[in-house]
């Protein structure tokens, strides 16, 4: 059994949800009131940041790259990393970039100046790729599209950003979406 620490609202913890979905792995899941939190969080993540998943009686894993990553090692199937290294590194090289989606995603969720245009160009970098291959790592559906597509969620349903623009980013989210794990994120989305 994996115990989540987990805020429904947070991108970070999307990530480890879709995983675990994907996967489908038996979890419990504690929400955490990221404005009135717990001090206990902080012996599970010294952050005091969600997510979290704990195995029973392991230690607390923090941080939601290392947490996708623990997860697909610890439940290999079904495999949400490519089997050729190269392509592995491929997918890992895309998830080290998550701030290049990111950060104009707060930038425009703050209402600075320029983050929409910051954002379109973000956007539009993934639909170039997305033109050339179904999945953000090339053939396969892998953890390169799960460590992004919450915030593509959330920029399309919370922040209002016309997808039409990306046709092939769009074609992506309706395949993504077809999966359960994802409709289910999507479903919480458009309920927040
Ligand atoms: N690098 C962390 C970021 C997690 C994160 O920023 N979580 C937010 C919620 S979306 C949080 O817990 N914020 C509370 C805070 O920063 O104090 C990860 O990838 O898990």
């Amino acid at each position: 059994m994996i115990t989540l620490y987990n805020a429904a609202r947070c991108p970070y913890a999307a990530r480890a949800r879709i995983v675990l979905a994907e996967k489908g792995i038996e979890v419990e899941t504690v929400e955490i009131d990221l404005s009135d939190r717990p001090a206990w969080l902080y012996e599970k993540n010294p952050a005091g940041r969600v997510p979290v998943v704990e195995e029973d009686g392991g230690d607390p894993v923090p941080e939601s790259v290392v947490i996708m990553e623990f997860l697909e090692e610890r439940y290999p199937e079904p495999p949400l990393l490519p089997p050729d290294p190269a392509d592995r590194a491929a997918v890992r090289l895309l998830i080290f970039r998550d701030h290049e989606l990111t950060d104009p995603y707060y930038a425009l969720r703050r209402g600075e100046d320029g983050a929409a245009e910051k954002l379109d160009a973000a956007l539009a970098r993934l639909d170039v790729r997305l033109y050339e291959q179904d999945y953000l790592g090339g053939a396969e559906y892998s953890l390169a599209d799960i460590a992004l597509v919450p915030w593509v969620l959330r920029a399309r349903d919370m922040l209002g950003v016309n997808l039409n623009g990306y046709p092939s980013l769009g074609a992506w989210l309706e395949r993504l979406e077809e999966r359960p794990a994802i409709a289910a994120e999507a479903g919480l989305v458009a309920a927040l």
